[in-house]
């Protein structure tokens, strides 16, 4: 039954959000199933779930795209915004979390914190809005409430406080203890829990519990907090509201058990999200800047005010077709109006409108202030803009995709796909923005950066499902680069007699080596006339297109001077073409006496990662060959800054999550060329070689 009359009052946008394999998308199954949004409980495991529904998804087992589910609780409507928890898809968890007025981190009862929840952990805290914990999969083996809350509380360096105590644990979680009121609950199979006296077991535990929520909520709020100091016995209600108000200011963070295969504490969770959670308007007024400007922009939480919206991520992958999701800050969407994309700077014309939820999308007379939606795909806005009206432009802040971390080569395995592959990448990239898509024309190869090799897989996979493309990956080819040490001086001379008129060009050209960085000199020494005012451009040409292939490797050279000194001509045979092909004789030549060597390309590497792993990473990148240049602290984190030779960093995201348990990001940018050691010039050498052999025989 849809909420009567909605306003952004009785709107909660909650984003999940944890490390993989926590139970996200079966909780928001399990919390869909009790609303009877749907009629059947799936499961992860059987591939049935409302939110997981893409082949990708159904046989890896994993969420891999950002999933919207409504549900209707107590006359609210609670969005649910089910993000992936493997890293290498945190584009479409920041993408949930900037959408979202708050965020459910979850932690495994069996496990507590886990490789993986760090990073989750940093994107909720600078996203900044309130969070609450649910500790998940309480009826498995080994399930631990209290262990994994203070687990959280001294790794994360914020208080995790109980809401609500379980009644048992493991195989035994058959109850909890709501910690405002001390009344024990006993599950019942569907999802809602009958009071039920404490059990005398867990009295202690509760009442201990419940001490410490009660000194939390004190401290969050003045008046109760005096009160509470001068003796006094705090109400139900007052301790709601200390509660609330500790969460909506992060002074701590709430939690509570539960188990959604078993359908175990299912109400509580719902009502919690209904009280504790702030709604839209309780986020406060919606704020921007003017396009092109600086000015700040504010607009109120209403539906009939100007429109502000925010375009979160576009899918292909409904029943639906191409969708827009969309969430309305201020103001009303409505269908067949025209909007104006303060991003872009253009209009844009609003289709139909849909709530969607999972794979399924229903039609929506229109989206209001506070809520999430969609629209038939925007001819011209992605993912990242905002809408609004153009008598009253605001831009939203956009959301913070990550910077990417791989880099690999596509290519197609039949040539006749190249167009195809273009085009599928194309859109790939328009539902994820954290993919770039790169030719690079002088390695002659598509270069793919994302964010880790899953999300390649997914990409490789999905070029096949949709576009009927087969691809395949390769490490990327090094930019290698070839200089000259030593000053050469060096005559081209190209003489050719074949009847008729002749062709005759003489140059005497001096190679020199500039400093790293320099590219390429051209230097006109001609004096009286040996070379002839109108060749002499031909004669840099010519030196410049054979720098194009250096003499040991094939790679183009840098840094050298090349000065003109001396020539003779022929006053009929002598051509442009001719001191073109003297010009590149007399450097190919020289620079094979000119002290040739091979100079590879260095990255500045930032690797940001928890202290405890600063000596492994240290230790891998100097066996990398790489040169550590300082260290920087960084809240829980150590910045370490090295230089690294490209060759050596392929898929290092990927190696070096698993150095340091999934804990550690980098960036890279490039630096400078280096000459390359003897041992690994030869190996490039022979590879370039072989390389060339291959691609004649083709
Ligand atoms: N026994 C039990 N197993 C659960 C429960 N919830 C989830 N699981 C199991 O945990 C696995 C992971 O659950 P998901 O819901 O896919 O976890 P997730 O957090 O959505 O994972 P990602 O989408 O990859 O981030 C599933 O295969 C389930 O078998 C639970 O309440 N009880
Ligand atoms: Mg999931």
């Amino acid at each position: 039954m849809p909420v009567k009359d909605l306003q952004p009052s009785n709107i909660r946008n909650i984003a999940l959000c944890s490390p993989h394999g926590t139970g996200k998308t079966s909780l928001a199954e399990s919390l869909l199933y009790r609303a009877k949004v749907t009629t059947r409980h799936g499961k992860v495991e059987e591939g049935t779930t409302a939110l997981d529904f893409s082949p990708e998804e159904i046989h890896r087992k994993i969420t891999v795209s950002l999933g919207v589910a409504p549900l209707e609780w107590r006359d609210t409507k609670v969005n649910l915004l089910d993000t992936p928890g493997y890293a290498d898809f945190v584009g479409d968890l920041v993408a949930g979390l900037r959408v979202a007025d708050a965020a459910a981190f979850c932690i495994k009862a069996s496990a507590g914190i886990e490789a993986g929840s760090e990073m989750v952990w940093d994107r909720v805290e600078e996203r900044g809005c309130p969070v609450i914990c649910l500790v998940t999969q309480m009826e498995k083996e080994h399930a631990a409430f209290a262990k994994a809350l203070d687990g959280a509380t001294s790794r994360l360096g914020k208080r995790f406080v109980p809401l609500a105590f379980p009644i048992g644990e493991g195989e035994k979680f058959r109850g909890l203890v709501d910690l405002l009121s001390m009344k024990g609950y006993l599950f019942e199979k569907d999802g809602s829990a009958k009071e039920a006296p404490l059990p005398p077991e867990v009295e202690a535990d509760a009442q201990k519990a419940r001490g410490a929520l009660v000194d939390a909520a004190a401290e969050a709020d003045d008046a109760l907090l005096e009160k509470f100091l001068g003796g006094g016995e705090l109400s139900v209600e007052e301790v709601r509201r200390g509660v609330r108000s500790g969460f909506l200011n992060k002074s701590f963070v709430p939690a509570l058990p539960v188990a959604s295969y078993p359908m175990m504490g299912i109400d509580h969770v719902l009502d919690t999200f209904v009280w504790l959670l702030p709604s839209p308007v309780d986020c406060g007024p919606v704020t921007g800047v003017k396009p092109g400007t600086e000015e700040k922009v504010e607009l109120p939480v209403q539906p009939h005010g100007h429109l502000a919206a925010l375009i979160f991520k576009t899918s292909s992958e409904t029943h639906a077709g191409d969708l827009s999701m969309i969430r309305v800050f201020a103001g009303t969407l409505v269908p067949g109006k025209e909007v104006w994309n303060a991003s872009a700077q253009r209009a844009e014309k609003i289709g139909q409108l849909f709530h969607v939820s999972g794979k399924e999308r229903k039609d929506a007379p229109n989206l209001i202030a506070g809520d999430v939606g969609a629209a038939v795909k925007l001819r011209e806005s992605h993912t990242g803009q905002t809408l609004c009206e153009k008598n009253f432009p605001i831009l939203l802040r956009p959301i913070p995709f990550p910077h990417h971390e791989l880099e690999v080569a596509i290519f197609v395995k039949n040539k006749a796909d190249e167009e195809k592959m273009g085009s599928g990448l194309h859109k790939l990239r328009e539902e994820d923005p954290t993919l770039h898509v790169h030719v690079d024309s002088s390695l002659h190869q598509t270069l793919l950066q994302a964010t880790g090799d899953l999300q390649v897989d997914v990409i490789v996979e999905k070029l096949q499902r949709r576009f009927g493309v087969h691809v395949e990956l390769a490490k990327p080819r090094i930019p290698y680069r070839e200089t000259i040490r030593r000053s050469v001086s060096k005559q081209g001379r190209h003489k050719k007699q074949t009847g008729g008129r002749g062709q005759f060009g003489d140059v005497h050209v001096r190679l020199e080596p500039l400093k790293s960085g320099s590219g390429f000199e051209f230097v006109d020494e001609i004096v009286g006339g040996s070379v002839p005012r109108n060749y002499i451009p031909a004669v840099e040409k010519g030196i410049i297109e054979a720098m194009h292939e250096g003499v040991l490797a094939g790679y183009p050279v840098v840094d050298v001077r090349a000065a003109l000194y001396d020539g003779s001509y022929h006053t009929v045979d002598s051509s442009e073409m001719a001191f073109k092909i003297a010009g590149s004789m007399a450097f190919k030549e020289g620079a094979k006496e000119a002290g040739p060597i091979l100079l590879e390309p260095i990255v500045e590497v930032e690797v940001r990662v928890p202290k405890d792993f600063v000596g492994s990473v240290t230790g891998d990148l100097s066996s990398k060959r790489g040169k550590i240049l300082g260290m920087g602290e960084e809240g829980r984190y150590e910045v370490i800054r090295a230089h690294v030779p490209q060759a050596e960093l392929y898929k290092y995201s990927t190696h070096l999550r698993s150095l340091t348990q999934g804990r550690a990001s980098h960036r890279t940018k490039f630096s400078h060329y280096e000459e390359i050691p003897r041992e690994f010039a030869e190996k490039v050498v022979t590879q370039a070689k072989a390389e060339k052999e291959a691609m004649a025989s083709a």
